[in-house]
């Protein structure tokens, strides 16, 4: 496996890159269930979740992607080669606020490799969450961290950005990953 830069810099030996599942899978259009209680074999997930996102590369990764249909979701939006990172694991997150002012951005997503589409969503959102310790947050994103959290959280809700394109650009698209899951079968 080729680690990128960013892998190589931020990925601890440690910790373990999961494989990501490509859509159309049935665990990436489930709702996923609450975590109850977090224990250490979560507190170790969340943590190979960042590894596999820094990996891939991706700025967020939400459980189902790694066939685990909890609520959970990292990320790090963080852009720029050298400045410092800021991992980030949400447990149970919910949108409490969303602002009027919309925000366009062209999304993409790991289990919908190399395909894009713009999106329209609020442009801040408040966002209250577990940490990884278990302690209750609350948070304001905006910007590309608004999108992204808002991109993740829909994940927990089985649903993804080409939900928002049009039927036609949806089911070209789907038909597009059901070729490379084919292919990448054969291998
Ligand atoms: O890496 C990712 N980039 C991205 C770009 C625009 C909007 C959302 C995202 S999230 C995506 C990683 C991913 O699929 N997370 O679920
Ligand atoms: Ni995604």
């Amino acid at each position: 496996m080729e680690l990128t830069e960013r892998g190589r810099s931020r990925t601890p030996q440690f910790m373990t890159n999961l494989p990501i599942l490509i859509h159309p899978d049935p665990r990436l259009k489930k709702v996923c269930d609450p975590v109850a209680d977090l224990d250490d074999d979560l507190r170790k997930l969340a943590d190979n979740m960042l590894a596999t996102m820094y990996d891939a590369p991706g700025i967020g990764l939400a459980a189902p992607q790694v066939g685990v249909t909890k609520r959970i979701l990292v990320m790090d939006c963080v852009k720029e080669e050298g400045e410092t990172p800021k991992p980030m694991v949400l447990i149970n997150p919910e949108v409490l606020q969303s602002s009027d002012e919309t925000n366009e951005y062209e999304e993409g997503c790991l289990s919908i490799p190399d395909q894009f589409g713009m999106v329209t969503r609020p442009a801040e959102v408040r966002v209250g969450y577990l940490d990884r310790d278990g302690n209750p947050q609350e948070r304001d994103f905006d910007g590309l961290w608004a999108t992204c959290v808002q991109h993740e959280i829909d994940h927990l809700n089985g649903k993804l950005f080409i939900d928002y394109l049009g039927s036609v650009r949806r089911q070209m698209i789907t038909q597009k990953m059901k070729k490379l899951k084919r292919e990448r079968a054969r291998g």
